[in-house]
Protein backbone atom coordinates (compact mmCIF):
# COMPACT_ATOMS: atom_id res chain seq x y z
CA UNK A 1 0.00 0.00 0.00
CA UNK A 2 1.11 3.50 -0.93
CA UNK A 3 -0.80 5.63 1.47
CA UNK A 4 -0.42 9.16 -0.19
CA UNK A 5 -1.36 7.38 -3.76
CA UNK A 6 -4.50 5.95 -1.99
CA UNK A 7 -5.35 9.06 -0.28
CA UNK A 8 -4.71 11.30 -3.61
CA UNK A 9 -7.39 8.58 -5.07
CA UNK A 10 -9.35 8.83 -2.69
CA UNK A 11 -9.77 12.97 -2.55
CA UNK A 12 -10.08 12.91 -5.70
CA UNK A 13 -13.07 10.19 -5.47
CA UNK A 14 -15.04 11.68 -2.56
CA UNK A 15 -14.34 15.03 -2.78
CA UNK A 16 -14.77 18.04 0.11
CA UNK A 17 -15.31 14.73 2.53
CA UNK A 18 -13.15 16.24 4.73
CA UNK A 19 -13.83 14.18 8.36
CA UNK A 20 -13.95 11.13 6.56
CA UNK A 21 -10.61 11.55 4.71
CA UNK A 22 -9.41 12.08 7.99
CA UNK A 23 -10.22 9.23 9.57
CA UNK A 24 -8.78 7.39 6.35
CA UNK A 25 -5.48 8.80 6.78
CA UNK A 26 -4.72 8.36 10.26
CA UNK A 27 -5.67 4.58 10.34
CA UNK A 28 -3.40 3.86 7.00
CA UNK A 29 -0.62 5.90 8.31
CA UNK A 30 -0.43 3.57 11.29
CA UNK A 31 -1.19 0.10 9.12
CA UNK A 32 1.02 0.80 6.32
CA UNK A 33 3.87 -0.97 7.81
CA UNK A 34 1.80 -4.00 8.74
CA UNK A 35 -0.60 -4.09 5.45
CA UNK A 36 2.68 -4.26 3.42
CA UNK A 37 4.75 -7.31 5.51
CA UNK A 38 1.63 -9.28 4.96
CA UNK A 39 1.24 -9.33 0.60
CA UNK A 40 -2.16 -11.37 0.86
CA UNK A 41 -3.62 -8.48 2.04
CA UNK A 42 -2.69 -6.64 -1.22
CA UNK A 43 -3.14 -9.03 -3.66
CA UNK A 44 -6.48 -8.99 -1.58
CA UNK A 45 -7.24 -5.36 -2.12
CA UNK A 46 -7.79 -5.68 1.41
CA UNK A 47 -7.86 -1.77 2.22
CA UNK A 48 -9.32 -0.51 -0.81
CA UNK A 49 -12.32 -2.73 0.04
CA UNK A 50 -12.23 -1.47 3.74
CA UNK A 51 -12.01 1.96 2.83
CA UNK A 52 -15.47 1.73 1.04
CA UNK A 53 -18.82 1.03 2.89
CA UNK A 54 -20.57 -1.72 1.77
CA UNK A 55 -23.57 0.81 1.27
CA UNK A 56 -25.14 4.15 2.24
CA UNK A 57 -28.51 4.38 2.41
CA UNK A 58 -29.93 8.03 1.99
CA UNK A 59 -33.87 8.34 2.50
CA UNK A 60 -36.35 12.27 3.01
CA UNK A 61 -37.40 12.36 6.60
CA UNK A 62 -40.97 14.04 6.14
CA UNK A 63 -42.22 15.17 9.77
CA UNK A 64 -45.00 17.73 11.08
CA UNK A 65 -44.30 20.68 13.69
CA UNK A 66 -46.81 21.08 16.49
CA UNK A 67 -48.30 23.86 14.55
CA UNK A 68 -48.44 22.21 11.62
CA UNK A 69 -45.77 23.16 9.62
CA UNK A 70 -44.32 20.17 7.32
CA UNK A 71 -40.53 19.96 7.76
CA UNK A 72 -38.21 18.08 5.84
CA UNK A 73 -34.74 16.34 6.86
CA UNK A 74 -32.30 14.00 5.29
CA UNK A 75 -31.83 10.51 6.86
CA UNK A 76 -28.86 7.94 6.63
CA UNK A 77 -27.71 5.05 7.38
CA UNK A 78 -23.66 3.73 5.97
CA UNK A 79 -23.52 0.18 6.14
CA UNK A 80 -19.74 -0.10 6.44
CA UNK A 81 -18.31 -3.64 7.05
CA UNK A 82 -19.89 -6.73 8.18
CA UNK A 83 -16.87 -9.12 7.94
CA UNK A 84 -17.01 -10.08 11.78
CA UNK A 85 -20.73 -9.32 12.63
CA UNK A 86 -23.23 -7.19 12.28
CA UNK A 87 -23.76 -3.88 11.12
CA UNK A 88 -23.60 -2.53 14.68
CA UNK A 89 -23.11 1.56 15.26
CA UNK A 90 -25.02 4.52 16.58
CA UNK A 91 -27.68 6.94 15.17
CA UNK A 92 -26.78 10.66 15.30
CA UNK A 93 -29.23 13.27 15.03
CA UNK A 94 -27.55 17.08 15.15
CA UNK A 95 -27.51 19.63 12.38
CA UNK A 96 -24.13 19.18 11.78
CA UNK A 97 -24.71 15.63 10.47
CA UNK A 98 -23.71 14.68 6.32
CA UNK A 99 -22.47 11.60 4.77
CA UNK A 100 -18.83 12.95 5.15
CA UNK A 101 -19.33 12.99 9.19
CA UNK A 102 -21.40 9.27 8.99
CA UNK A 103 -18.71 8.00 6.87
CA UNK A 104 -15.73 9.07 9.27
CA UNK A 105 -17.65 7.80 11.87
CA UNK A 106 -19.10 4.71 10.19
CA UNK A 107 -15.04 3.58 9.48
CA UNK A 108 -13.73 4.47 12.57
CA UNK A 109 -16.48 2.23 13.92
CA UNK A 110 -15.41 -0.85 12.52
CA UNK A 111 -11.96 -1.05 14.19
CA UNK A 112 -13.60 0.25 17.70
CA UNK A 113 -16.03 -2.99 17.24
CA UNK A 114 -13.57 -5.14 16.14
CA UNK A 115 -11.13 -3.91 19.55
CA UNK A 116 -14.05 -5.10 21.45
CA UNK A 117 -13.62 -8.83 21.22
CA UNK A 118 -17.14 -8.78 20.36
CA UNK A 119 -18.58 -10.17 17.08
CA UNK A 120 -19.63 -6.25 15.74
CA UNK A 121 -19.47 -5.00 12.25
CA UNK A 122 -19.35 -1.52 11.34
CA UNK A 123 -21.98 1.04 10.72
CA UNK A 124 -23.60 4.13 11.60
CA UNK A 125 -26.24 6.54 10.70
CA UNK A 126 -28.36 10.11 11.49
CA UNK A 127 -29.90 12.97 10.51
CA UNK A 128 -29.58 16.60 9.68
CA UNK A 129 -32.14 17.20 12.09
CA UNK A 130 -32.00 19.62 15.59
CA UNK A 131 -33.42 18.32 18.27
CA UNK A 132 -32.88 21.44 20.49
CA UNK A 133 -36.25 22.58 21.65
CA UNK A 134 -38.27 20.43 19.68
CA UNK A 135 -41.56 19.16 21.56
CA UNK A 136 -41.32 15.91 23.15
CA UNK A 137 -44.46 14.85 20.43
CA UNK A 138 -42.14 16.51 17.95
CA UNK A 139 -39.50 14.36 18.51
CA UNK A 140 -41.83 10.97 18.51
CA UNK A 141 -43.24 11.75 14.91
CA UNK A 142 -39.76 12.46 13.73
CA UNK A 143 -38.50 9.31 14.98
CA UNK A 144 -41.01 7.31 13.51
CA UNK A 145 -40.77 8.55 10.45
CA UNK A 146 -37.27 8.47 10.36
CA UNK A 147 -37.91 4.42 11.59
CA UNK A 148 -40.46 4.34 8.89
CA UNK A 149 -37.59 4.60 5.96
CA UNK A 150 -35.16 2.65 8.01
CA UNK A 151 -37.27 -0.36 9.40
CA UNK A 152 -36.41 -2.94 6.77
CA UNK A 153 -32.95 -2.61 6.33
CA UNK A 154 -32.00 -3.07 9.92
CA UNK A 155 -32.50 -6.27 11.88
CA UNK A 156 -31.39 -7.86 14.82
CA UNK A 157 -28.47 -10.26 12.78
CA UNK A 158 -28.39 -7.71 9.97
CA UNK A 159 -28.18 -4.28 11.42
CA UNK A 160 -28.63 -2.86 14.34
CA UNK A 161 -28.32 1.21 15.67
CA UNK A 162 -28.06 2.24 18.80
CA UNK A 163 -27.62 6.29 20.49
CA UNK A 164 -25.26 8.93 19.44
CA UNK A 165 -25.27 13.01 19.88
CA UNK A 166 -28.86 13.96 20.15
CA UNK A 167 -30.44 10.27 20.63
CA UNK A 168 -30.63 8.53 23.91
CA UNK A 169 -33.12 6.66 25.49
CA UNK A 170 -36.57 8.75 24.61
CA UNK A 171 -35.37 8.48 20.85
CA UNK A 172 -34.51 5.16 21.01
CA UNK A 173 -37.77 4.30 22.67
CA UNK A 174 -39.68 6.16 19.90
CA UNK A 175 -37.57 4.45 17.16
CA UNK A 176 -38.12 1.01 18.77
CA UNK A 177 -42.11 1.67 19.20
CA UNK A 178 -42.48 1.97 15.16
CA UNK A 179 -39.42 -0.99 14.13
CA UNK A 180 -41.92 -2.92 16.61
CA UNK A 181 -45.57 -1.89 14.58
CA UNK A 182 -43.31 -2.41 11.11
CA UNK A 183 -41.99 -5.44 11.48
CA UNK A 184 -44.30 -6.76 13.62
CA UNK A 185 -41.87 -8.60 15.99
CA UNK A 186 -39.77 -7.87 19.21
CA UNK A 187 -36.14 -7.91 18.96
CA UNK A 188 -33.07 -6.30 20.19
CA UNK A 189 -33.05 -4.77 16.97
CA UNK A 190 -31.49 -1.20 18.78
CA UNK A 191 -29.65 -1.49 21.82
CA UNK A 192 -29.86 1.51 24.29
CA UNK A 193 -33.19 0.66 25.26
CA UNK A 194 -35.52 0.95 28.50
CA UNK A 195 -34.54 -1.76 31.00
CA UNK A 196 -38.22 -2.89 30.88
CA UNK A 197 -38.40 -3.79 27.56
CA UNK A 198 -34.98 -5.40 26.51
CA UNK A 199 -32.11 -2.73 27.46
CA UNK A 200 -29.35 -3.71 30.02
CA UNK A 201 -28.10 -2.22 32.95
CA UNK A 202 -24.69 0.33 32.60
CA UNK A 203 -25.52 0.98 29.05
CA UNK A 204 -25.80 4.80 29.41
CA UNK A 205 -22.95 5.16 31.71
CA UNK A 206 -20.76 2.34 29.80
CA UNK A 207 -19.04 4.84 26.90
CA UNK A 208 -17.88 7.16 29.99
CA UNK A 209 -17.22 4.71 32.57
CA UNK A 210 -15.23 3.21 29.64
CA UNK A 211 -13.14 6.22 29.05
CA UNK A 212 -12.14 6.36 32.92
CA UNK A 213 -11.51 2.74 33.19
CA UNK A 214 -9.16 3.09 30.18
CA UNK A 215 -7.19 6.29 31.35
CA UNK A 216 -6.80 4.12 34.55
CA UNK A 217 -5.22 1.85 32.31
CA UNK A 218 -3.11 4.64 30.59
CA UNK A 219 -2.30 5.77 34.14
CA UNK A 220 -1.15 2.50 35.73
CA UNK A 221 1.28 1.74 33.11
CA UNK A 222 3.28 4.79 34.46
CA UNK A 223 2.68 3.67 37.98
CA UNK A 224 0.19 6.51 38.31
CA UNK A 225 -3.81 6.55 39.80
CA UNK A 226 -6.91 8.77 39.73
CA UNK A 227 -6.64 9.43 43.48
CA UNK A 228 -6.64 13.02 43.72
CA UNK A 229 -6.24 13.91 39.93
CA UNK A 230 -8.37 16.79 38.14
CA UNK A 231 -9.84 16.60 35.32
CA UNK A 232 -11.26 18.55 32.44
CA UNK A 233 -14.21 17.01 30.73
CA UNK A 234 -15.98 18.49 27.66
CA UNK A 235 -19.66 18.40 26.45
CA UNK A 236 -22.33 17.78 28.80
CA UNK A 237 -24.31 14.80 27.47
CA UNK A 238 -24.48 10.91 27.95
CA UNK A 239 -20.82 10.25 27.59
CA UNK A 240 -19.77 13.37 29.86
CA UNK A 241 -22.05 12.03 32.28
CA UNK A 242 -20.75 8.63 32.90
CA UNK A 243 -16.91 9.95 32.80
CA UNK A 244 -17.89 12.90 35.69
CA UNK A 245 -19.54 9.61 37.61
CA UNK A 246 -16.86 7.27 37.58
CA UNK A 247 -13.88 9.44 37.29
CA UNK A 248 -15.55 11.19 40.75
CA UNK A 249 -15.77 7.17 42.23
CA UNK A 250 -11.98 6.91 41.24
CA UNK A 251 -10.95 9.36 43.36
CA UNK A 252 -10.32 12.54 40.51
CA UNK A 253 -11.72 16.13 40.79
CA UNK A 254 -13.92 16.77 37.60
CA UNK A 255 -12.89 20.47 37.76
CA UNK A 256 -14.57 21.50 34.21
CA UNK A 257 -17.44 20.57 32.07
CA UNK A 258 -18.22 22.09 28.83
CA UNK A 259 -21.09 22.92 26.29
CA UNK A 260 -20.94 24.59 22.78
CA UNK A 261 -21.64 27.93 24.74
CA UNK A 262 -19.14 28.17 26.73
CA UNK A 263 -17.24 26.18 29.68
CA UNK A 264 -17.93 25.55 34.28
CA UNK A 265 -15.11 25.79 36.08
CA UNK A 266 -15.94 24.39 39.30
CA UNK A 267 -12.45 24.22 42.26
CA UNK A 268 -14.97 21.95 44.44
CA UNK A 269 -15.31 19.38 42.00
CA UNK A 270 -18.20 18.84 39.73
CA UNK A 271 -19.51 15.58 41.76
CA UNK A 272 -22.80 14.42 43.76
CA UNK A 273 -25.96 16.61 43.32
CA UNK A 274 -24.19 18.94 40.03
CA UNK A 275 -23.92 15.74 38.27
CA UNK A 276 -27.29 14.99 38.95
CA UNK A 277 -28.03 18.71 37.79
CA UNK A 278 -26.47 17.44 34.32
CA UNK A 279 -29.40 14.81 33.87
CA UNK A 280 -31.62 17.51 34.46
CA UNK A 281 -29.88 19.88 32.32
CA UNK A 282 -29.87 17.33 28.90
CA UNK A 283 -33.36 16.92 29.48
CA UNK A 284 -34.23 20.36 28.64
CA UNK A 285 -32.90 20.28 25.15
CA UNK A 286 -31.70 23.93 25.41
CA UNK A 287 -28.41 25.49 25.81
CA UNK A 288 -27.62 23.71 29.23
CA UNK A 289 -24.18 24.78 30.45
CA UNK A 290 -24.58 28.34 31.82
CA UNK A 291 -27.49 27.78 34.21
CA UNK A 292 -25.06 25.51 36.09
CA UNK A 293 -23.31 28.77 37.24
CA UNK A 294 -26.60 30.21 38.64
CA UNK A 295 -27.35 26.83 40.55
CA UNK A 296 -23.99 26.44 42.55
CA UNK A 297 -22.07 28.61 43.88
CA UNK A 298 -18.79 27.27 43.28
CA UNK A 299 -19.01 26.95 39.54
CA UNK A 300 -18.24 30.03 37.16
CA UNK A 301 -19.07 30.37 33.36
CA UNK A 302 -16.68 30.78 30.99
CA UNK A 303 -18.30 31.89 28.25
CA UNK A 304 -17.62 30.93 24.77
CA UNK A 305 -13.92 29.36 25.59
CA UNK A 306 -12.96 25.70 26.25
CA UNK A 307 -11.84 23.90 29.14
CA UNK A 308 -8.66 23.35 27.71
CA UNK A 309 -7.33 26.26 29.41
CA UNK A 310 -7.25 24.92 32.35
CA UNK A 311 -4.50 23.11 34.65
CA UNK A 312 -5.30 19.69 34.70
CA UNK A 313 -4.08 16.46 35.05
CA UNK A 314 -6.32 14.30 32.94
CA UNK A 315 -8.34 15.97 30.16
CA UNK A 316 -11.15 13.98 28.49
CA UNK A 317 -13.07 15.20 25.48
CA UNK A 318 -16.20 13.77 25.12
CA UNK A 319 -18.38 16.23 22.65
CA UNK A 320 -17.81 16.44 18.76
CA UNK A 321 -14.79 16.04 16.53
CA UNK A 322 -12.47 18.48 16.22
CA UNK A 323 -13.14 20.44 19.03
CA UNK A 324 -9.33 19.91 20.48
CA UNK A 325 -6.73 21.76 18.40
CA UNK A 326 -3.30 22.09 18.46
CA UNK A 327 -3.28 25.94 20.17
CA UNK A 328 -5.49 23.84 22.72
CA UNK A 329 -3.00 20.74 23.08
CA UNK A 330 -0.08 23.27 23.91
CA UNK A 331 -2.02 24.90 26.53
CA UNK A 332 -3.02 21.55 28.13
CA UNK A 333 1.18 20.27 27.68
CA UNK A 334 2.51 23.87 28.83
CA UNK A 335 0.13 23.63 31.93
CA UNK A 336 1.40 19.63 33.37
CA UNK A 337 -1.57 17.70 31.61
CA UNK A 338 -0.28 14.12 31.62
CA UNK A 339 -3.09 12.03 30.07
CA UNK A 340 -5.94 11.95 27.55
CA UNK A 341 -8.46 10.19 26.60
CA UNK A 342 -10.82 10.95 24.11
CA UNK A 343 -14.13 9.83 25.02
CA UNK A 344 -16.20 11.38 21.66
CA UNK A 345 -15.06 10.15 18.31
CA UNK A 346 -12.05 11.90 16.65
CA UNK A 347 -12.36 14.82 19.22
CA UNK A 348 -8.54 15.65 19.03
CA UNK A 349 -6.96 17.63 15.22
CA UNK A 350 -4.02 15.07 14.35
CA UNK A 351 -1.87 18.30 14.76
CA UNK A 352 -3.01 18.12 18.13
CA UNK A 353 -2.45 14.39 18.42
CA UNK A 354 1.10 15.15 17.29
CA UNK A 355 1.66 17.88 20.38
CA UNK A 356 0.78 15.10 22.54
CA UNK A 357 2.66 12.31 21.12
CA UNK A 358 6.03 14.38 20.83
CA UNK A 359 5.68 15.31 24.38
CA UNK A 360 5.17 11.96 25.74
CA UNK A 361 1.68 12.21 26.82
CA UNK A 362 -0.39 9.17 27.95
CA UNK A 363 -3.31 9.37 24.75
CA UNK A 364 -6.22 7.30 24.39
CA UNK A 365 -7.38 7.04 21.24
CA UNK A 366 -11.60 7.14 20.87
CA UNK A 367 -11.45 3.73 18.86
CA UNK A 368 -9.93 2.09 22.02
CA UNK A 369 -10.90 4.87 24.55
CA UNK A 370 -14.73 4.91 24.23
CA UNK A 371 -15.58 1.67 22.78
CA UNK A 372 -16.92 0.72 26.32
CA UNK A 373 -20.60 2.12 24.98
CA UNK A 374 -20.81 -0.19 21.73
CA UNK A 375 -18.88 -2.90 23.95
CA UNK A 376 -21.91 -2.82 26.25
CA UNK A 377 -24.51 -2.52 23.44
CA UNK A 378 -22.99 -5.77 22.81
CA UNK A 379 -23.76 -7.41 25.88
CA UNK A 380 -27.16 -6.03 25.78
CA UNK A 381 -27.23 -7.88 22.25
CA UNK A 382 -26.05 -11.13 24.44
CA UNK A 383 -28.67 -10.70 27.15
CA UNK A 384 -31.35 -10.18 24.12
CA UNK A 385 -30.33 -13.49 22.51
CA UNK A 386 -30.51 -15.36 25.56
CA UNK A 387 -33.58 -14.08 26.76
CA UNK A 388 -32.01 -12.83 30.07
CA UNK A 389 -30.76 -9.95 32.24
CA UNK A 390 -27.74 -9.54 33.96
CA UNK A 391 -27.13 -7.62 37.13
CA UNK A 392 -25.34 -4.11 37.34
CA UNK A 393 -22.63 -5.40 38.44
CA UNK A 394 -22.24 -8.11 36.29
CA UNK A 395 -22.48 -5.82 33.10
CA UNK A 396 -19.79 -3.47 34.82
CA UNK A 397 -17.21 -6.20 35.97
CA UNK A 398 -17.64 -7.35 32.03
CA UNK A 399 -17.16 -3.99 30.50
CA UNK A 400 -14.52 -3.41 33.12
CA UNK A 401 -12.89 -6.40 31.65
CA UNK A 402 -13.18 -5.44 27.84
CA UNK A 403 -11.32 -2.25 28.75
CA UNK A 404 -8.53 -3.73 30.11
CA UNK A 405 -8.30 -6.28 27.08
CA UNK A 406 -8.51 -3.27 24.44
CA UNK A 407 -5.88 -1.38 26.79
CA UNK A 408 -3.78 -4.79 26.49
CA UNK A 409 -4.23 -5.14 22.76
CA UNK A 410 -3.13 -1.44 22.27
CA UNK A 411 0.53 -2.49 23.98
CA UNK A 412 0.65 -5.57 22.15
CA UNK A 413 0.51 -4.13 18.76
CA UNK A 414 1.84 -0.84 19.68
CA UNK A 415 4.84 -1.01 21.58
CA UNK A 416 8.31 -0.43 20.40
CA UNK A 417 12.21 -1.72 20.70
CA UNK A 418 12.46 1.10 23.28
CA UNK A 419 9.39 0.24 25.19
CA UNK A 420 7.28 3.54 24.50
CA UNK A 421 4.13 2.41 23.35
CA UNK A 422 2.15 3.97 20.60
CA UNK A 423 -2.06 3.38 21.74
CA UNK A 424 -3.21 5.17 18.29
CA UNK A 425 -1.07 2.81 16.20
CA UNK A 426 -1.78 -0.62 18.54
CA UNK A 427 -5.39 -0.11 18.38
CA UNK A 428 -5.53 0.66 14.89
CA UNK A 429 -3.62 -2.44 13.94
CA UNK A 430 -5.10 -4.90 16.55
CA UNK A 431 -8.65 -3.35 15.11
CA UNK A 432 -7.42 -3.87 11.25
CA UNK A 433 -5.73 -7.01 11.55
CA UNK A 434 -8.95 -8.85 12.60
CA UNK A 435 -11.25 -7.45 10.29
CA UNK A 436 -8.32 -7.85 7.40
CA UNK A 437 -8.22 -11.36 8.27
CA UNK A 438 -12.02 -12.22 8.67
CA UNK A 439 -12.01 -10.57 4.69
CA UNK A 440 -9.78 -12.98 3.60
CA UNK A 441 -11.36 -15.91 5.02
CA UNK A 442 -14.69 -14.83 3.37
CA UNK A 443 -13.47 -14.09 -0.20
CA UNK A 444 -13.75 -11.51 -2.49
CA UNK A 445 -17.45 -10.36 -1.76
P1 LIG B 1 -24.98 13.86 23.67
O1 LIG B 1 -25.87 14.41 22.64
O2 LIG B 1 -25.56 13.17 24.86
O3 LIG B 1 -24.01 15.00 24.22
C1 LIG B 1 -23.16 15.77 23.43
C2 LIG B 1 -22.77 16.97 24.26
O4 LIG B 1 -21.72 17.70 23.65
C3 LIG B 1 -23.94 17.92 24.44
O5 LIG B 1 -23.88 18.41 25.76
C4 LIG B 1 -23.60 19.02 23.44
O6 LIG B 1 -24.21 20.23 23.79
C5 LIG B 1 -22.11 19.06 23.60
N1 LIG B 1 -21.41 19.69 22.49
C6 LIG B 1 -21.68 19.67 21.17
N2 LIG B 1 -20.76 20.37 20.49
C7 LIG B 1 -19.89 20.84 21.41
C8 LIG B 1 -18.73 21.62 21.34
N3 LIG B 1 -18.26 22.08 20.19
N4 LIG B 1 -18.07 21.90 22.50
C9 LIG B 1 -18.53 21.45 23.68
N5 LIG B 1 -19.63 20.72 23.80
C10 LIG B 1 -20.30 20.42 22.69
O7 LIG B 1 -23.97 12.90 22.91
P2 LIG B 1 -23.02 11.77 23.51
O8 LIG B 1 -22.55 12.14 24.85
O9 LIG B 1 -23.70 10.48 23.32
O10 LIG B 1 -21.82 11.81 22.47
C11 LIG B 1 -20.68 12.65 22.67
C12 LIG B 1 -19.53 12.11 21.83
O11 LIG B 1 -19.22 10.78 22.24
C13 LIG B 1 -19.78 12.03 20.33
O12 LIG B 1 -18.57 12.27 19.65
C14 LIG B 1 -20.19 10.58 20.13
O13 LIG B 1 -19.94 10.14 18.81
C15 LIG B 1 -19.25 9.90 21.12
N6 LIG B 1 -19.64 8.58 21.56
C16 LIG B 1 -20.89 8.33 22.05
C17 LIG B 1 -21.22 7.07 22.46
C18 LIG B 1 -22.55 6.75 23.06
O14 LIG B 1 -22.76 5.59 23.43
N7 LIG B 1 -23.46 7.69 23.20
C19 LIG B 1 -20.26 5.95 22.35
C20 LIG B 1 -18.95 6.32 21.89
C21 LIG B 1 -18.68 7.59 21.50
P3 LIG B 1 -25.57 20.64 23.10
O15 LIG B 1 -26.56 19.56 23.45
O16 LIG B 1 -25.88 21.95 23.75
O17 LIG B 1 -25.30 20.72 21.63
O1 LIG C 1 -19.74 5.85 18.68
C1 LIG C 1 -20.23 4.85 19.25
O2 LIG C 1 -19.53 3.87 19.52
C2 LIG C 1 -21.64 4.88 19.64
N1 LIG C 1 -22.29 5.88 19.43
C3 LIG C 1 -22.26 3.67 20.26
C4 LIG C 1 -22.67 2.70 19.20
C5 LIG C 1 -23.46 1.51 19.69
O3 LIG C 1 -23.86 0.73 18.80
O4 LIG C 1 -23.66 1.31 20.88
Amino acid sequence: MNVDKLMNELEKKHQGEVEYLQAVREVLDSIADVYNENPQFESAAIIERLVEPDRILTFKVPWITDNGQVNVNLGYRVQFNNAIGPYKGGLRFHPSVNLSSLKFLGFEQIFKNSLTTLPLGGAKGGSDFNPKGKSDSEIMRFCQSFMTELWNLIGPETDVPAGDIGVGAREIGYLYGMYKKLAKENTGVLTGKGLNWGGSLVRPEATGFGNVYFAKELLANKGESLEGKTVAISGFGNVAWGAALKATELGAKVIAISGPDGYIYDPEGIKGEKIDFMLELRATNEDIVQPFSYEFDSGQFYEGRKPWELKVDIALPCAIQNELNKEDAEKLVENGCMCVSEGANMPCTPEAIDVFQNNNILFGPAKAANAGGVATSGLEMTQNSMKLHWSRNEVDQRLHKIMSDIHNACVEYGKDENGNIDYMKGANIAGFLKVANAMLDQGVI
